[in-house]
């Protein structure tokens, strides 16, 4: 481990549960001095998504940001800040009104509470895209791997040819706007994962309001033979389609993370319930913090076999008096 440490704290997808993520700090033994969280000996990273939907934006942003800045922690980018991005920045030549992200209802409807929340704080917001910008896509460092989504070796390789850090630029960013391109299929495999459409016609209403036509796959069965070798994601398939075959062509489109490859951390897919591991190397840490669920950590101290023992979290109630309340936490 670099520098003497004893480990990494890695935490989950916050999306905007910024006095929560105190709370959780505060349970992992880390210390608030001058506005930055700080532990003796360890060390945080985050797997991205620390904005929208939550009731205090701002402030998972300020926690996470002085923390990187000032050594303390280390960050991946997740797909809603990929999102904040290309909603926010101008499509390269075109006069006007053009986004790389078009404003529709259903970008608006992603973005609105981070927009509000920064509504009158505009300098603000301007920092914090820039640093999103600077956050690397993935990690490897101290024989582990950390991305938002899926670790798709080839894209990494990819990746690293032009970034060898894992950071973007604005000409990736515009790049990645247009389906198809090499910096599409890598923020989109990186930061969203793989998706499976689904037959004609079919549709999953979810569980956070948004229709489907698609499932989220996972990337760490050998030979998956069905779909329902490879669904992740809380909401069921419908109907039989579970037992559906996988066709040659979205086996060879899946991304495949064997047993013998390095201990990798993800966030990303709402999990629900306790917090268990998908695979010996492989933690998604994402259990729904925004939706009443809970934000989860992993203390990893360097063991290449993971263990559902080392997961650390706080519980988010439903009950407005119960949750972990802003003033709690002298920040400022
Ligand atoms: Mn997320």
């Amino acid at each position: 481990m670099q520098g003497g440490l004893e480990g990494y704290d890695l935490i989950g997808d916050v999306h905007g549960c910024g006095a929560t993520l105190g709370s959780l700090l505060d349970r992992l033994g880390y210390h608030q001095r001058g506005g930055v969280y700080r532990h003796p000996r360890r060390k945080v990273i985050f797997l991205g998504d620390l904005i929208d939907r939550g009731p205090r934006i701002r402030l998972a942003v300020t926690i996470a940001r002085r923390m990187v800045e000032e050594g303390e922690a280390h960050i991946v980018m997740g797909n809603h800040e990929v999102n904040a991005l290309a909603y926010s920045h101008r499509a390269p030549g075109s006069p006007g009104y053009e986004w790389l992200r078009e404003h529709s209802l259903r970008h608006n409807r992603i973005i609105k509470e981070t927009l509000e929340q920064y509504r009158d704080h505009p300098q603000e917001w301007e920092e914090a895209l820039a640093w999103f910008l600077d956050i690397p896509l993935y990690l490897e460092l101290d024989g582990l791997r950390v991305v938002h989504a899926c670790w798709d070796q080839p894209l990494v390789e990819e990746l690293r040819r032009e970034h060898p850090d894992g950071r973007i630029d604005e000409a990736f960013l515009a790049a990645s706007a247009v389906p198809g391109t090499l910096a599409f299929r890598i923020l989109d495999r990186l930061t969203r994962g793989t998706h499976v459409p689904l037959p004609e016609g079919v549709e999953i209403q979810s569980g956070d309001g948004f229709t489907r036509r698609s499932f989220r796959a996972h990337f760490w069965a050998r030979e998956p033979q069905t779909w329902g070798d490879v669904i992740f994601q809380p909401d069921n398939l419908p109907g039989d389609l579970e037992n559906r075959e996988l066709s040659p062509e979205e086996r060879s489109y899946l991304s495949y993370y064997g047993p013998e490859q390095p201990p990798l951390f993800i966030g990303h897919y709402w999990c629900e319930g306790i917090p268990a591991l998908p695979a010996a190397n492989i933690a998604c840490l994402d259990y729904s913090a925004v939706k009443f669920g809970r934000l989860v950590a992993y203390r990893w101290s360097g063991e290449s076999r993971l263990d559902a023992d080392h997961f650390v979290w706080v519980r988010v109630p439903r009950e407005e008096q119960a949750r972990p309340q802003p003033w709690e936490i002298d920040f400022d």
